[in-house]
């Protein structure tokens, strides 16, 4: 499947190649008639904008080509004097759009959400001012294995080793704090102040980014991006990452003792978690399960990447707040493999959950350990399972243990014309709302619960930021979402407390036209942090939330706002997103009661509160 892919890759750039020559001379015919037009505006200040002739051949210009190659086609920046020129170039290269954002945070958000549409994102910032402010998206990019490129433009490259201080830093003539705080949070760092080495740092940062599935930084100095480079002359050669392989001695040994283990259970189960997405294997994982007849079931975080119209579907696994029945079956089975599982005290509710090692097997993208061993390394997920499942005996006990058992959820209430609207009802429409051409973007809090409880169709998208959890990570992601998958519409749950964090982006979104549905649940504060320990400081100033997008919008664009307190405002306000709305922004605020919360919140709430709450171990 790697190898497919990079297949076609090179066939999607050589197709590129070709078409580049006619989009730079439709370009640059746009580009003359918008200087003329420019030249009239402002005499003797307009912009010099570069002729995609005189580009070719710089640092820029090879940044813009990689970054095409590679599948990015808009770019996420603010821009400052430290890097000014090197948007310059990116806007010269025709298949490139700049996307300016409000804020470095939700441009570097952006990035992560257009990361998980398309495979890989990029955002571009000024110097520490901009570098440390994109810090924290960057860093959620890590946990969640996306590669984004984060460009940063940095000092003249004569600064470099000398005594000045320079502006935009803390005032020290060392001006590295940028570097090493990225040193923490990528996987791979290019400093570019030297022409000589620059192809090969930034070739080798957006390799690593790709090969490793993670962010990584480049900092170009602000004098370089136009100074033309023998090693840029020619038009970059398209990446081939060799896809890994696995040791098939190795392979063989982890594949025969994991079926001595499965094939001796009796109701064996199969669990899958969020590394099946980097591992690219949730097409291996269906065709085990197919095989072998276990049950699947999902850890929480692994929501979205396991089909949840397979006929062997049980639900989320997520031990005291699991879906109905799906814990029972789960925990009394004598066998389980997980496959991709991240096991923290998040997704373990408070270190609650009734697995035991020795009856697991626990499937790594690139490790497999059964029981309490043997383990085996250099054997990659998708090569393990779908040489497993050609040795696996079929047991479909645990499946109709679970048909047997299975009892349906309720329905929410109706409730009386007029009354409160509750979050279970919200959620039923929501539910009602979602198809091929959807996709869900659930942010931290409350929603990570009562999102968890929608059942995705088919193609349904579906995501979140559980490793991380960072409040007000979900506008900047939709922004981001929404520009990637144009085929999608978005339809974002997003709590009141976190989009007081990064609600400026809204304008962005209405910019570019997206059509996203956001539905903002105001329950006047940080409601999962009540459950968890509630005190003063969960209580937050209420906004007029329609208001401020009304203000953001200020009638340019498309956009379209409502609030609602009934189960019959919902209903009118959701015909009217999907109809005579459909192709606007739309912001839905949900008007709910402070204490309305899922049920699965209240119980986790107390059992992470239990955790946080440990007394430290005796000296
Ligand atoms: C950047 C950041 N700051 C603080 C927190 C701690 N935190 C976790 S959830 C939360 C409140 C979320 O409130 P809201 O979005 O209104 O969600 P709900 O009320 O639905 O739970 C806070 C402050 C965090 N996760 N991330
Ligand atoms: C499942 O495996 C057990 C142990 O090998 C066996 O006894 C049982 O018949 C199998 N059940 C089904 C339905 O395949
Ligand atoms: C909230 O904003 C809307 C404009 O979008 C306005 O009509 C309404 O009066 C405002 N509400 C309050 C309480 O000011
Ligand atoms: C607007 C702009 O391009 N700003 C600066 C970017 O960096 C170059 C090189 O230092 C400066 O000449 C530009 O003024
Ligand atoms: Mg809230």
């Amino acid at each position: 499947m790697l190898c497919s892919g990079f297949a076609l890759l090179g066939v999607v750039i050589i197709d590129l190649i070709i078409h580049r020559i006619s989009l730079r001379q439709r370009k640059r015919r746009k580009m003359e008639a918008a200087n003329q037009i420019g030249a009239l505006a402002h005499p003797g200040k307009a912009p010099v904008p570069i002729s995609p002739g005189s580009s070719s051949g710089t640092i820029g210009w090879h940044l813009a080509r990689r970054l095409v190659q590679i599948g990015v086609r808009d770019v996420f920046s603010v821009p400052g004097d430290f890097n000014l020129t090197l948007l310059d170039y990116l806007i010269a290269e025709p298949e490139l759009n700049l996307i300016g954002c409000c804020n470095e945070l939700n441009a570097g958000y952006a990035a992560d959400g257009y990361a998980r549409a398309k495979g890989v994102g990029a955002c571009v910032v000024t110097f520490t001012v901009g570098g440390l402010s994109v810090l924290n998206a960057i860093a959620g990019a890590y946990s969640e294995n996306l590669p984004v490129i984060c460009i940063a433009g940095g000092p003249n490259s004569n600064d470099y080793g000398t005594n000045r201080i320079l502006h935009h830093t803390i005032g020290l003539p060392d001006f590295s704090q940028e570097l090493r705080c990225f040193q923490t949070i990528t996987c791979f760092q290019a400093v570019v102040n030297n022409l000589d080495d620059a192809h090969e740092l930034i070739d080798t940062a957006i390799s690593t980014a790709l090969k490793e599935s993670k962010p990584v930084y480049i900092s170009i100095s602000c004098n370089l991006p136009g100074i033309p480079h023998q090693s840029f002359r020619r038009e970059p050669v398209p990446f081939f990452l060799a896809p890994l392989i696995s040791n098939q001695l190795v392979l063989e040994a982890a594949v025969e003792v994991t079926a001595e283990f499965l094939n001796k259970a009796v109701k064996p189960v199969i669990v899958g978690g969020p590394k099946l997405k980097v591992a690219k294997a949730q097409q291996a994982f269906v065709e085990l399960a197919d095989a072998c007849g276990y049950p699947i079931a999902v850890m929480p975080s692994g929501k979205g990447l396991v089909p949840e119209n397979h006929p062997h579907f049980i639900g989320t696994y997520w031990g005291a707040v699991s879906t109905s029945f799906c814990a029972e079956i789960v925990e009394s089975a004598d066998a389980y493999v997980f496959v991709g599982p991240i096991f923290n005290d998040y997704s373990s509710v408070g270190y609650s959950l009734l697995i035991k090692k020795e009856k697991s097997v626990v499937v790594q993208p690139n490790r497999v350990t059964i029981g309490n061993g043997p383990s085996f390394g250099w054997v990659f997920m998708t090569d393990f399972l779908t040489a497993l499942a050609k040795k696996l005996k079929k047991n479909s006990t645990a499946v109709e243990n679970y048909r047997r058992i299975y009892v349906p959820p309720g329905i929410a209430l109706r409730r009386e014309n007029n009354e409160p609207l509750r979050v279970n009802i919200l959620f039923k429409h929501i539910q009602e709302m979602l198809g091929g051409e959807t996709a869900v973007i659930a942010e931290t809090g409350d929603s990570w619960f009562n999102c968890q409880k929608l059942h995705l169709p088919e193609n349904c998208g579906y995501e979140f930021q559980m490793q991380y959890g960072s409040i007000g990570w979900s506008v900047g992601a939709t922004l981001g979402y929404a520009q990637a998958a144009k085929d999608k519409r978005v339809i974002a749950c997003i709590g009141d407390g976190s989009f007081q964090v990064t609600a400026q982006d809204i304008s962005t979104m209405i910019r570019n036209g997206q059509r996203s549905i956001i539905f903002l649940i105001n329950n006047g504060g940080y409601t999962i942090e009540v459950e968890i320990h509630d005190g003063p400081y969960n209580v937050i100033k209420n906004w007029n939330y329609t208001g401020l997008v009304d203000a953001i919008h200020n009638g340019e664009g498309k956009c379209w706002t409502a609030k609602v307190c009934t189960e019959e405002q919902l209903m009118e306000a959701i015909e009217m997103a999907t109809g005579a709305h459909k192709d606007s922004l739309c912001f839905i605020e949900v008007l709910v009661h402070k204490d309305d919360t899922s049920k699965e919140l209240l119980e986790w709430g107390s059992r992470v509160s239990a955790a946080n709450s440990r007394p430290p171990n005796p000296q």
